[in-house]
């Protein structure tokens, strides 16, 4: 099966980052996590993001705080879809990183979600969504869950005074 690649710029970035791995595990999607920092590694950004489809990933997930360069990199030296997901920074609360990775270019293309866990929890989503189209398991997994969402939304969606 196709593998996902979680990527952040530090491990202060995997209380947010994590959701998307939550994601990825709930519909059966491989994946690894690790840290890879456009400033402090940027040697190792250019390793990982140039062999990432070597290595059997189909999809990169990246996210970063601050000015928020990694996903924005790792898109420039591979072809791979990458998206970016804008971690909450303590001085900014995130519109920083959002700004960072979602002003890109013309030309090269980083998918941005929204900041913070839910962005990256949809970021863990999207990818499902990219692997499910070659594995019909994972393609079940999201319907499941999709419909399981509905279901809890119509059976509490009455509201009363309390
Ligand atoms: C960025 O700087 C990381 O993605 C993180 O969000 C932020 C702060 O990193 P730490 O100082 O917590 O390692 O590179």
């Amino acid at each position: 099966m196709a593998k996902v690649a979680i990527v952040m710029g530090s491990t202060s970035d995997w209380p947010t980052m994590q959701q998307a791995a939550l994601m990825l595990k709930e519909f059966g999607v491989e994946f690894d996590a690790k840290v890879v920092s456009a400033h402090r590694t940027p040697n190792l950004l250019v390793e990982f993001a140039e062999t990432a489809e070597e290595q059997g990933y189909s999809v990169i997930i990246a996210g970063a705080g601050g000015a928020a360069h990694l996903p924005g990199m790792i898109a420039a030296h591979t072809h791979l879809p990458v998206f970016g997901c804008p971690v909450k920074s303590k001085a900014l609360n995130g519109l920083d990183s959002l700004l960072s990775i979602v002003q890109m270019p013309k030309g090269v293309a980083v998918g941005t979600l929204a900041i913070g866990e839910a962005g990256a929890a949809n970021a863990g989503l999207l990818a499902a969504q990219v692997v499910a189209l070659q594995e019909p398991k994972v393609r079940d997994a999201i319907r499941a869950f999709r419909q399981q969402q509905t279901d809890t939304v119509m059976a509490n969606g009455t509201l009363e005074l309390d």
